[in-house]
């Protein structure tokens, strides 16, 4: 199988070079990619052109309640989290449920460096080098059975250390889920670092889901449950508003949030002529139209 990375991005476009890492280890992360054989030569040019955000731009502009809804908030508070030890329990309709320390879920899985495009739903966007294992892989470990239709995910809640659980700004735990094929396409990542480096805690530390076709606040940081279910499971934004954050969710350029057009987004860091660029269906992701075959993406977004 082939994958690829659509991108339309030109020199003119590029966001800031990182200063932590160079255009030769970038592409050899692509390079890497191209020979583990999930991607193609294609696959790997296409990634040369994604000029990743720098890591300072990556760690203090966020999303994170759980420290405030502030966008520099995460930064300044997410330290005290802390993530190790870590447990991540793994239930639900799978064989093998148990709660695993961070190291046992990763045992003997393959870490990948995926260059991905990220669309928040509040249209801005960033180019972020993850470091993760696919959702795939642990799943199949834990052996989902055929009754299994979707996968929840749950966000450590820890009071003492999260002034924005403390405030109550939103209900916790943050809680998303995926339908069961979306989180066993091989574009779906848990992820575990960022340019190489273990993830901040203000990113999600030390696990989160990365689902690049879809707006931000489906990939949910700092996972400690991961749950097999057979119904849509709850997914906090989608709670707090259906009318404004669906359960899909996907980057889709063409429905409009109730409040703001979706067509365009905002580059973080900008850009040398322009910080504004088009927003493209699944955020470029095309290989997922697949998933969505017959449904009507207005109504079900
Ligand atoms: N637990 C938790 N996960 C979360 C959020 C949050 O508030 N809490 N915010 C989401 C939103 S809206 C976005 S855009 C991304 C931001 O990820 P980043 O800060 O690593 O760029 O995280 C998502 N995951
Ligand atoms: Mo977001």
């Amino acid at each position: 199988m082939a994958y690829r990375w659509k991108n339309d991005l030109t020199p003119a476009d590029v966001t800031p070079k990182s200063a932590f890492l160079n255009r030769r280890q970038i592409l050899a992360g692509a390079a890497g990619l191209g020979a583990s054989g999930l991607i193609g030569g294609t696959a790997a040019q296409a990634q040369e052109a994604l000029e990743p955000n720098t890591l300072e731009e990556i760690r203090t502009y966020n999303n994170f309640y759980e420290f405030g809804t502030g966008k520099s908030d995460p930064a300044a508070y997410a330290r005290a989290m802390p993530t190790d030890p870590w447990e991540i329990t793994v239930d639900g309709l799978v064989d093998n449920p148990g709660t695993f320390s961070l190291a046992e879920l990763l045992d003997g899985l393959t870490v990948e460096d995926r260059i991905y495009r990220f669309r928040c739903v509040e249209a801005w966007s960033m180019v972020i080098p993850w470091n993760g294992v696919e959702l795939a892989d642990i799943l199949e470990r834990a052996g989902v059975q055929s009754t299994a239709k979707y996968v929840a995910f749950e966000t450590a809640v820890m009071p003492e250390v999260m002034p924005g659980v403390q405030r109550r700004v939103i209900d916790f735990p943050y809680v998303e889920g995926l339908r069961l094929d979306e989180a066993m396409h091989p574009l779906t990542l848990m992820a575990t670092g960022i340019y190489g480096e273990p993830m901040a805690n203000q990113n999600g530390a030390p696990i989160r889901l990365v689902v690049p076709w879809k707006y931000g606040f489906k990939s949910i940081k700092s996972i400690v449950r991961i749950t097999l279910t057979e119904d849509e499971p709850p997914a906090t934004w989608n709670q707090i508003n259906a009318r404004e954050y669906g359960f899909y969710s996907n980057v889709n350029p063409a429905v409009s949030h109730p409040r703001w057009s979706q067509a365009s987004e905002r580059m973080i860091g900008g850009g040398l002529f322009s910080s504004r660029q088009d927003t493209l269906m699944f955020n470029g992701y095309d290989e997922v139209a697949s998933l969505y075959e017959g449904m009507d993406l207005a109504e079900f977004y």
